[in-house]
Protein backbone atom coordinates (compact mmCIF):
# COMPACT_ATOMS: atom_id res chain seq x y z
CA UNK A 1 0.00 0.00 0.00
CA UNK A 2 1.60 3.34 -0.88
CA UNK A 3 1.86 6.21 1.94
CA UNK A 4 -0.98 8.30 3.01
CA UNK A 5 -0.98 12.11 3.35
CA UNK A 6 -3.02 13.51 5.68
CA UNK A 7 -3.53 17.05 6.33
CA UNK A 8 -4.56 18.41 9.71
CA UNK A 9 -6.57 21.98 9.25
CA UNK A 10 -8.63 23.76 11.56
CA UNK A 11 -9.31 27.30 13.89
CA UNK A 12 -5.76 28.25 15.56
CA UNK A 13 -5.76 26.66 19.02
CA UNK A 14 -7.59 23.79 18.00
CA UNK A 15 -4.54 21.20 18.65
CA UNK A 16 -3.14 20.49 15.11
CA UNK A 17 0.57 20.49 16.39
CA UNK A 18 -0.65 18.66 19.74
CA UNK A 19 -2.06 16.07 17.50
CA UNK A 20 0.87 15.84 15.31
CA UNK A 21 3.14 15.22 17.96
CA UNK A 22 0.58 12.74 19.90
CA UNK A 23 0.90 10.31 17.32
CA UNK A 24 3.97 10.88 14.97
CA UNK A 25 6.80 8.03 15.56
CA UNK A 26 9.35 10.48 14.28
CA UNK A 27 10.81 14.11 16.02
CA UNK A 28 7.87 16.36 14.58
CA UNK A 29 9.02 18.93 11.98
CA UNK A 30 7.00 22.31 13.60
CA UNK A 31 7.38 26.09 12.86
CA UNK A 32 6.34 27.75 15.93
CA UNK A 33 6.66 31.69 16.40
CA UNK A 34 5.65 33.96 18.54
CA UNK A 35 1.68 34.31 18.88
CA UNK A 36 0.92 37.91 18.14
CA UNK A 37 -3.00 37.27 19.28
CA UNK A 38 -3.02 36.22 22.26
CA UNK A 39 -6.44 37.66 22.24
CA UNK A 40 -7.83 35.62 19.59
CA UNK A 41 -6.36 31.81 21.81
CA UNK A 42 -4.40 32.44 24.75
CA UNK A 43 -1.16 30.48 24.28
CA UNK A 44 2.46 31.55 23.21
CA UNK A 45 3.76 30.68 19.59
CA UNK A 46 1.15 29.47 16.95
CA UNK A 47 2.57 27.33 13.71
CA UNK A 48 3.54 29.84 10.85
CA UNK A 49 4.52 27.54 8.14
CA UNK A 50 3.84 23.48 8.74
CA UNK A 51 4.28 20.64 10.69
CA UNK A 52 5.16 17.76 9.74
CA UNK A 53 5.22 14.07 11.13
CA UNK A 54 5.10 9.93 10.47
CA UNK A 55 3.11 7.35 11.37
CA UNK A 56 2.85 3.21 10.64
CA UNK A 57 -0.49 2.47 10.72
CA UNK A 58 0.59 -1.27 9.22
CA UNK A 59 3.91 -3.20 8.53
CA UNK A 60 3.03 -1.31 4.84
CA UNK A 61 2.09 1.79 5.44
CA UNK A 62 3.38 4.83 6.71
CA UNK A 63 1.34 7.99 6.96
CA UNK A 64 2.77 11.62 6.46
CA UNK A 65 0.81 14.15 9.08
CA UNK A 66 1.00 17.41 7.62
CA UNK A 67 -0.35 20.28 10.13
CA UNK A 68 -1.34 23.58 8.56
CA UNK A 69 -1.19 27.09 10.27
CA UNK A 70 -4.55 28.06 11.57
CA UNK A 71 -4.34 31.57 10.86
CA UNK A 72 -6.48 32.88 7.32
CA UNK A 73 -2.92 35.23 6.78
CA UNK A 74 -1.13 32.12 6.13
CA UNK A 75 -3.36 30.83 3.60
CA UNK A 76 -0.73 30.33 0.83
CA UNK A 77 0.39 27.34 2.96
CA UNK A 78 -2.87 25.54 2.93
CA UNK A 79 -2.94 25.54 -0.91
CA UNK A 80 0.31 24.14 -1.44
CA UNK A 81 -0.43 21.35 1.64
CA UNK A 82 -3.91 20.87 0.13
CA UNK A 83 -2.67 19.81 -3.07
CA UNK A 84 -0.65 16.87 -2.05
CA UNK A 85 -3.03 15.68 0.25
CA UNK A 86 -5.63 12.48 0.34
CA UNK A 87 -7.51 13.24 3.06
CA UNK A 88 -7.65 15.72 6.11
CA UNK A 89 -8.62 15.90 10.29
CA UNK A 90 -10.61 18.69 10.42
CA UNK A 91 -10.05 19.56 14.21
CA UNK A 92 -12.33 21.85 15.65
CA UNK A 93 -11.92 23.51 19.15
CA UNK A 94 -15.16 23.79 20.75
CA UNK A 95 -14.47 26.54 22.78
CA UNK A 96 -13.74 28.41 19.96
CA UNK A 97 -17.27 30.90 18.91
CA UNK A 98 -19.50 29.58 16.68
CA UNK A 99 -18.07 26.16 16.30
CA UNK A 100 -20.05 24.68 14.38
CA UNK A 101 -19.41 27.61 11.93
CA UNK A 102 -16.31 27.64 11.68
CA UNK A 103 -16.15 23.92 10.36
CA UNK A 104 -18.11 24.78 7.98
CA UNK A 105 -16.05 27.22 6.92
CA UNK A 106 -12.89 25.40 6.94
CA UNK A 107 -14.99 22.63 4.62
CA UNK A 108 -15.84 25.41 1.98
CA UNK A 109 -11.88 25.92 1.70
CA UNK A 110 -10.99 22.06 1.82
CA UNK A 111 -14.19 20.87 -0.13
CA UNK A 112 -12.10 19.42 -2.61
CA UNK A 113 -10.69 17.15 -0.35
CA UNK A 114 -13.57 15.71 -0.10
CA UNK A 115 -14.79 14.27 -3.19
CA UNK A 116 -10.57 13.20 -3.89
CA UNK A 117 -10.63 11.39 -0.50
CA UNK A 118 -12.16 12.03 2.98
CA UNK A 119 -12.65 14.24 5.86
CA UNK A 120 -12.94 13.43 9.53
CA UNK A 121 -14.44 15.86 11.99
CA UNK A 122 -12.60 15.96 14.93
CA UNK A 123 -13.81 17.74 17.99
CA UNK A 124 -11.34 18.96 20.96
CA UNK A 125 -11.62 20.88 24.21
CA UNK A 126 -14.80 19.63 25.12
CA UNK A 127 -13.27 18.99 28.67
CA UNK A 128 -13.15 22.96 28.35
CA UNK A 129 -16.71 23.42 26.55
CA UNK A 130 -18.68 20.47 26.09
CA UNK A 131 -21.70 22.21 24.38
CA UNK A 132 -21.99 22.00 21.03
CA UNK A 133 -22.17 18.18 21.34
CA UNK A 134 -21.24 16.22 18.09
CA UNK A 135 -24.32 15.41 16.76
CA UNK A 136 -25.05 19.47 16.03
CA UNK A 137 -21.66 19.08 14.02
CA UNK A 138 -23.36 15.82 12.49
CA UNK A 139 -26.58 17.46 11.91
CA UNK A 140 -24.98 20.43 10.03
CA UNK A 141 -22.82 18.37 8.00
CA UNK A 142 -25.98 16.33 6.68
CA UNK A 143 -27.56 19.59 5.75
CA UNK A 144 -24.38 20.56 3.79
CA UNK A 145 -23.34 17.62 2.47
CA UNK A 146 -26.01 15.25 2.25
CA UNK A 147 -24.98 11.56 1.21
CA UNK A 148 -21.85 12.02 2.01
CA UNK A 149 -20.18 10.54 4.74
CA UNK A 150 -18.62 12.78 7.29
CA UNK A 151 -17.48 10.99 10.71
CA UNK A 152 -17.59 13.34 13.57
CA UNK A 153 -15.67 12.66 16.99
CA UNK A 154 -14.47 13.88 20.05
CA UNK A 155 -11.09 13.97 20.26
CA UNK A 156 -8.61 15.32 22.97
CA UNK A 157 -5.36 15.85 20.48
CA UNK A 158 -3.06 15.21 23.29
CA UNK A 159 -4.53 11.48 23.45
CA UNK A 160 -2.49 9.06 21.40
CA UNK A 161 -5.11 6.70 21.25
CA UNK A 162 -8.26 9.52 20.14
CA UNK A 163 -5.98 10.77 17.54
CA UNK A 164 -5.25 6.85 16.38
CA UNK A 165 -8.67 6.53 16.18
CA UNK A 166 -9.36 9.35 14.28
CA UNK A 167 -6.52 8.40 12.03
CA UNK A 168 -8.11 5.24 11.59
CA UNK A 169 -11.77 6.31 11.33
CA UNK A 170 -10.30 8.68 8.19
CA UNK A 171 -8.35 6.27 6.26
CA UNK A 172 -11.30 3.88 6.42
CA UNK A 173 -13.50 6.04 5.21
CA UNK A 174 -10.97 6.70 2.15
CA UNK A 175 -10.36 3.71 1.38
CA UNK A 176 -13.80 2.63 1.24
CA UNK A 177 -14.34 5.43 -1.22
CA UNK A 178 -11.65 4.04 -3.44
CA UNK A 179 -13.62 1.05 -3.45
CA UNK A 180 -16.66 2.68 -3.78
CA UNK A 181 -15.40 4.21 -6.86
CA UNK A 182 -13.63 1.30 -8.05
CA UNK A 183 -16.33 -0.72 -7.92
CA UNK A 184 -18.43 2.24 -9.89
CA UNK A 185 -15.97 2.21 -12.68
CA UNK A 186 -15.87 -1.53 -13.43
CA UNK A 187 -19.56 -1.17 -13.80
CA UNK A 188 -21.20 -1.88 -16.70
CA UNK A 189 -23.25 0.52 -18.15
N1 LIG B 1 -7.93 21.02 27.95
C1 LIG B 1 -7.64 20.72 26.69
N2 LIG B 1 -6.60 21.30 26.08
C2 LIG B 1 -6.36 20.99 24.81
C3 LIG B 1 -7.16 20.08 24.08
N3 LIG B 1 -6.71 20.01 22.81
C4 LIG B 1 -5.66 20.83 22.75
N4 LIG B 1 -5.43 21.41 23.94
C5 LIG B 1 -4.40 22.42 24.26
O1 LIG B 1 -4.71 23.54 23.42
C6 LIG B 1 -3.52 24.04 22.80
C7 LIG B 1 -3.59 23.80 21.29
O2 LIG B 1 -2.46 24.35 20.73
P1 LIG B 1 -1.83 23.90 19.34
O3 LIG B 1 -1.68 22.42 19.25
O4 LIG B 1 -0.62 24.75 19.19
O5 LIG B 1 -2.96 24.36 18.34
P2 LIG B 1 -2.87 24.50 16.75
O6 LIG B 1 -4.16 23.99 16.22
O7 LIG B 1 -1.63 23.88 16.25
O8 LIG B 1 -2.86 26.09 16.58
P3 LIG B 1 -2.16 27.04 15.45
O9 LIG B 1 -0.92 26.40 14.96
O10 LIG B 1 -1.89 28.30 16.21
O11 LIG B 1 -3.21 27.25 14.40
C8 LIG B 1 -2.37 23.28 23.46
O12 LIG B 1 -1.94 23.99 24.58
C9 LIG B 1 -3.01 21.96 23.88
O13 LIG B 1 -2.37 21.34 24.97
C10 LIG B 1 -8.28 19.46 24.75
O14 LIG B 1 -9.04 18.65 24.19
N5 LIG B 1 -8.47 19.84 26.05
MG1 LIG C 1 -0.07 24.61 15.16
Amino acid sequence: MPDHVILFAGPMGAGKTTAIRALSDIEVVATEAANTERDVVDKPTTTVALDYGEIEVSDEAKVRLYGIPGQKRFEFMWRILKSRAEGMILLVNNDAPEPVERMREFLRDFDDLLERGGIVVAVSRTDVAPHPDTEQYAEALDEDYPGIIIPVLAVDPRDRGDMRLALLSLIGNMEMRQLLSAAAETEPA
